[in-house]
């Protein structure tokens, strides 16, 4: 029993497995060194620490508005933004493997060349949460009295990617350190190409991207040599039409109910410790109890192979949608940055970092 009591203490205690240390210490309080406060000070301490690293700058400056550019499916543009993830990505120390996916579709427009953009943290890990947007931009004729507006869908998707960029590099040694773990649970990313319809939204014209991926992805045996299991494996979190202040995100799917829930948790929780800005009530953005069915978007082709989802989208849709006013004037940059930590805390505690 000494030696336990002396070794006991060198357990590095701020990590999100404290929640499960508390637990147990409820359970087992005669045998467990640590009392809840003390696992509740670390767990503080921890989640401080982690979204600190979140920077809205950064954000803005670096990850979001290279990508405020036209980016449709095959364009100059679209090879620009892919360019511009892969500077990103390769920056960071965790050592992502970044991969093309590229294929052509026939479209409403002929034959288009796409190309979704992956990046896996260990590609060996036996489960993959995947979190993904699409980066492509909706074709959207200019207005003939203002020829140098373009459609930059800041909301639809642009911002969701600049997010997604900056949760990596605010999680940067986080995840490094998960990596060199060699967790069973690893972290994807998936930018999609050729989400939007090129005319009107049908089950042809649109979700390019996904339809491709998830067909390949549920091919893949995973991990290798396995008969049962694919590269389809976990949870898939798809970001989409974020931006606009005051948003409401809503729960879709009843099996997923309780990650909608750590998001809830998540969100009064920052708020509660007053690290969101320009968040004046408990809890505003993730609203339990109101149901809603399913929106189309690029979660649909994993939906019907069985994968679990969370789509993260704002609803009702911002009133600018589809529209040349879809621009990052529109996008309150405090709200895009406490989603960002409220995903920041649910990356970290679905991964244990
Ligand atoms: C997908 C791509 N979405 C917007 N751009 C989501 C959506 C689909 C929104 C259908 C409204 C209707
Ligand atoms: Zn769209």
């Amino acid at each position: 029993m000494v030696t336990i009591i002396q070794i006991l203490p060198r357990i590095k205690l701020p990590r999100f497995s404290n929640v499960i240390l508390l637990q147990f210490y409820i359970l087992n309080n005669d045998y467990f060194p640590y009392s809840p406060s003390t696992c509740l000070q670390s767990l503080t301490f921890h989640i401080k620490r982690l979204v600190s690293q979140v920077n809205r700058e950064r954000l803005w400056y670096s990850h979001l508005r290279p990508i405020l550019t036209e980016r449709q499916p095959g364009s100059r543009g679209s090879q620009a933004v892919r360019k511009h993830i892969f500077s990103k990505l390769d920056s960071l120390s965790a050592g992502w493997s970044v991969e093309v996916d590229s294929f052509i579709s026939e479209t409403p427009h002929g034959p288009v060349s796409f190309s979704n953009v992956l990046a896996v943290l260990d590609p060996m890990a036996p489960r993959r949460l995947l979190l993904a947007c699409h980066y492509d931009s909706k074709f959207i004729p200019s207005d003939p009295s203002d020829p140098q507006k373009v459609f930059v869908g800041a909301s639809d998707s642009a911002v969701p990617c600049a997010m997604m960029l900056e949760l990596v590099t605010a999680l940067d040694p986080h995840l490094k350190k998960h990596k060199q773990l060699v967790s069973r649970v690893t972290l994807q990313l998936v930018f999609f190409d050729g989400g939007e319809a090129f005319e009107q939204w049908s089950q042809t014209d649109s979700l390019y991207g996904s339809r491709h991926l998830a067909d390949s992805m549920s091919r893949i045996p995973h991990p290798p040599g396995s008969e049962q299991s694919t590269l389809l494996n976990d949870l898939l979190v798809l970001l989409d039409l974020i931006g606009a202040p005051d948003p409401m995100f809503v729960n879709h799917f009843e099996n997923t109910a309780r990650w909608f829930d750590r998001l809830v948790a998540a969100e009064k929780r920052l708020h509660n410790l007053g690290l969101l800005s320009s968040h004046p009530k408990e809890q505003t953005y993730f609203m339990k109890d109101i149901n809603m069915g399913p929106v189309e978007d690029d979660h649909i082709p994993f939906l019907q192979r069985g994968v679990p989802v969370l789509h993260i989208i704002a609803t009702p849709f911002p009133s600018f949608l589809h529209t040349l006013d879809d621009t990052a004037d529109k996008v309150h940059s405090h709200t895009v940055e406490n989603l960002t930590k409220v995903l920041v805390v649910f990356l970290a505690e679905y991964l244990r970092l």
